[in-house]
């Protein structure tokens, strides 16, 4: 096989500037991927990057960024999965694996420390990620690290993700279908070594007092219990559930899907890597089979389609991860589908909430039949060729369909899509229990400020130590944890103020990706949310009646702008740029 595999040289000042992860995709896609490249070329790259805190044994440390010229948006795109493949990039001695050119036949990568393998993957190729990981599971040692796609990224569906784990998936915006276009079904790593670090003593102490800590949290029990499933509940009394594809913002069978209704039927927690507090909730679905809850997969693939029927719910979020989708995508596209058979635009017959026709229309996505063709492009491209108005009713951002939000009544949050790095992610800024309680009704710089203070920290610093956020984020473990973690293993010691800077130029660096990319297409429109939210006002619960208003929000995104330094395009500046040692970018972006 004409395949082969190069080490690159430790670089100190990539570290130092851009950390590591979301921080070295960015930088490697920006310096080396010509524009227009086709995603779905052997020129794209797909980069497997971990941080500087990855695969410590330190809290939730066991995280990987997946990142690519994205196939759904044509920018930038990432996930962020825990798997055994992060620790193991970095036992094996590297930061990140980057995978470019496109094998003649379906080929698995196995990395052990130095030695490299392009081994033939024929069989396994129409296989589920399931099956996948089964069978290499059998071959390989225990910790290895396996990620893998199924069938939805070998037939290119463009929301295709990398799956590890039996349920893990990362890269939503496409990520699984760029690693199908190389002919790459999985890739196998074991790491063997120490990971370097700069105290290895003070290091085990912090990681043990880190460790220990978390269990004092109040929120540590119950988070245990439900994970992200009790954001159903708290998403439903403040009108803000995704339901029959964002037009309600409350199900009238939450009860049915909700955390309480999980925890009578969970029969094991499962997580990433070093993780002491897993939020993953496994329940048996209709065949009795695992599958592993969350609550973004359950409300877009319950309320948002009309099913209230929590084994059921299950089942479609296996077939997900089976298939390797996205699951919020496959979620949106269904949606989008239901409503377009309910308003007459499509000839076939989706009822919201049948089951049976939901299986067979999910089959048809994964293996581009039919409607499921159109949709397997996303909800973008398949408003496009329904038309009749459908654009306005086609959740997404940039592309990416929209995590599960209705934010109807919540323009912050709003916000935080419109600007998401990739599209519309909540990964950057999760503000809106934030915003509930700072006032719901308010566009206003306040809002503003704290949502680049989210991103900073989320968005950049998260993604770049390319730890799990979920600590801080839902536990309240300080970041100094975090800085302290960083010191022990770079040597190093970050305040605040670099590591936002670091952020910040990160965020930068992927905007300017983005203006690159869509050129002449670049416009501020692209930062407005689905027009649904402005238009069509909430037609059930407390608030029914209730819609943005696309004034206030292009005012509050005109303080955004000013705040971040770009101008009224929403582009950052020559000035903004230069000042982050960016220059190359302010130059090739031909900036006033
Ligand atoms: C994430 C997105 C999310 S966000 C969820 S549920 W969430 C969905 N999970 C999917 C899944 O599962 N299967 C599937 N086929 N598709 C899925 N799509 C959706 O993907 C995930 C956790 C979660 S659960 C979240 S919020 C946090 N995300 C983090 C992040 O982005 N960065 C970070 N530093 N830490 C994070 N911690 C949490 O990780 P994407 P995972 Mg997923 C089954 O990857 O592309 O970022 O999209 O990665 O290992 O499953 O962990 O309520
Ligand atoms: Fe993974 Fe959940 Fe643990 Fe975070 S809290 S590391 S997402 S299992």
């Amino acid at each position: 096989m004409n395949s082969e595999a190069k080490p690159e040289p430790y670089q100190e000042d990539l570290a130092l500037n851009f950390l590591g992860g979301r921080g070295f995709a960015i930088k490697i896609l920006w310096d080396t991927l010509k524009q227009g490249t086709d995603p779905f070329s052997p020129e794209n790259k797909l980069i497997f990057a971990t941080g500087p805190l990855t695969g410590i044994g330190l809290p939730n440390s066991g995280k990987l960024v997946i990142a690519s010229k994205s196939p759904l948006t044509g920018g930038y795109g990432d996930g962020n999965t825990g798997s055994w493949a992060a620790v193991n990039i970095r036992k094996a001695g590297y930061d990140a694996l980057v995978i470019e050119g496109k094998a003649s036949s379906p080929i698995i990568l196995h990395i052990k420390d130095q030695t490299v393998e392009f081994l033939d993957a024929k069989d396994l190729w129409g296989k589920s990620s399931f099956e996948v990981e089964d069978q290499l599971g059998k071959k390989y040692p225990k910790l290895a690290g396996v990620v893998s796609i199924g069938p939805a990224g070998e037939n290119l569906v463009r929301f295709a993700t990398v799956v590890s784990q039996n349920g893990r998936a990362g890269g939503r915006p496409g990520m699984g279908a760029v690693m199908g276009s190389k002919n790459l079904k999985a890739i196998v790593i074991e790491g063997t070594k120490q990971i370097p670090l700069a105290y290895p003593q003070e290091m085990k102490k912090l990681a043990v007092d880190g460790y220990k800590e978390l269990l004092t949290k109040p929120l540590y029990s119950f988070w245990k219990r439900q994970g992200t499933m009790s954001t159903v509940d708290w998403c439903q009394e403040n009108s803000c559930l995704p339901t029959f594809n964002y037009r309600q913002g409350v199900f009238d069978k939450a009860e049915g899907i909700n955390g309480f209704t999980m925890e009578k039927i969970k029969v094991s927690n499962r997580g990433c890597p070093q993780c002491n507090m897993t939020c993953g909730n496994v329940v048996k679905d209709t065949e009795g089979k695992d599958s592993e809850l969350d609550y973004e997969n359950v409300v877009m693939l319950g309320s948002n389609i009309g099913v209230g029927n929590l084994t059921q719910v299950a089942t479609l979020n296996r077939l997900a991860d089976e298939f390797g989708f996205d699951a919020i995508s496959l979620g949106s596209v269904l949606g989008f589908a239901m409503e377009a058979s309910e308003k007459g635009l499509i000839s076939e017959k989706i009822g919201w909430g049948d089951f049976d026709a939901i299986k067979m229309l999910i089959n048809d996505i994964a293996y581009k039949r039919g409607l499921g063709a159109v949709l397997a492009e996303g909800v973008r491209s398949a408003s496009a060729v329904i038309g009749q108005g459908s654009g306005d009713w086609a959740m997404h951002v940039k592309g990416l369909e929209v995590t599960a939000y209705d934010c109807h009544t919540a323009p912050g949050m709003a916000l935080a899509y419109g600007t998401s790095s990739i599209g519309a992610h909540h990964k950057d800024a999760w503000v809106i229990t934030w915003e509930i309680k700072a006032g719901r009704e308010k566009y206003d710089a306040a809002k503003v400020d704290h949502l680049i203070q989210t991103q900073l920290l989320r968005g950049g610093a998260f993604e770049a130590l390319t730890v799990c956020r979920f600590p801080n984020g839902s536990l309240g473990f300080e970041f100094e944890w975090y800085q302290k973690y960083l010191q022990a293993s770079t040597g190093h010691n970050f305040s605040l103020e670099q590591i936002n800077l670091i952020s910040d130029r990160i965020l930068n660096l992927i905007r300017a990706f983005w203006v690159r990319e869509y050129g002449d297409k670049w416009s501020r429109d692209l930062d407005i949310p689905p027009m649904r939210w402005f238009k069509e006002p909430l037609t059930e619960g407390p608030l029914k009646g209730s819609v943005l208003d696309l004034q206030k929000y292009n005012d509050m995104l005109d303080i955004y702008y000013q705040k971040r330094g770009w101008n009224k395009n929403g582009i950052p500046t020559k000035e903004t740029l230069e000042k982050l040692g960016l220059a190359d970018a302010a130059s090739q972006l031909t900036l006033s």
